[in-house]
């Protein structure tokens, strides 16, 4: 693992080249496989009947968007079981957590596929438990293929947000004070994907500790 850390606030750190080129790729190949499996990403319909522009697959505990809470199995979609995380995911999580100088022991990860015009709402990670959040437990990030901008901003929907490019390989991690800020992506960069990856778009995977 390289590259450098900016820390954007307490807490909040964006690691910059971190994963190198060819692990990028086996960590792509494998989320295609997840994502194509026998449990398959889906565009999720959240809350107020909305559809998220991203295609999603959570492995340890699914995230059920019309209830805004994990649980065991796709109660709001397939009602499929949820797929364990790969042990080697789990190990980049605490890797990534730990060059931030902090602790992971993930059991949610979510698979975000974007396509062109993929896009996230400003929004907090506040569905874990309520020992978890008050822990400050990070939210660990990884992005894989065309570049975001990320939106980063306070502990209010108000606050002033920072935008910022992720960029495939880079992690970013938000934790302790900086667990419950407002975070989105407001477009995709499309065409800037490293060419060697195959992708179209770009992939984000995202780890939590639901549990303490
Ligand atoms: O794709 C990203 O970088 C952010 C994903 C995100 O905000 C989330 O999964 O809650």
């Amino acid at each position: 693992m390289t590259g450098t850390a900016v820390e954007l606030c307490p807490g909040a750190f964006h690691l910059r080249g971190f994963l190198p080129i060819e692990t990028q790729q086996a960590v792509f190949r494998h989320c295609v496989a997840l994502m194509d499996g026998p449990v398959p990403a889906y565009v999720p319909i959240v809350r107020g009947g909305g559809r998220m522009h991203v295609r999603m697959l959570c492995l340890g505990r699914h995230w059920n968007g019309k209830l805004y809470r994990y649980e065991p199995s796709r109660t709001d979609f397939d009602g499929l079981a949820v797929p364990p995380i790969p042990d080697d995911f789990r190990a980049l999580a605490r890797k990534m957590a730990a060059a931030a100088g902090m602790a992971l022991e993930p059991d949610v990860c979510i698979l975000n596929h974007y396509g062109a015009d993929g896009r996230m709402g400003l929004h907090q990670d506040k569905d874990e438990s309520p020992a978890s959040l008050a822990a400050g437990l990070p939210v660990v990030s990884l992005s894989l293929g065309d570049t975001a901008r990320f939106l980063f901003g306070g502990v209010r929907r108000r606050d002033p947000v920072e935008s910022l490019g992720l960029e495939s390989g880079d992690a970013f991690v938000f934790g302790g004070p900086a667990r419950l800020r407002y975070h989105g992506v407001s477009r995709i960069l499309p065409g800037t994907a490293p060419a060697v990856l195959g992708i179209q778009g770009r992939l984000n995977l995202t780890f939590r500790q639901y549990d303490t």
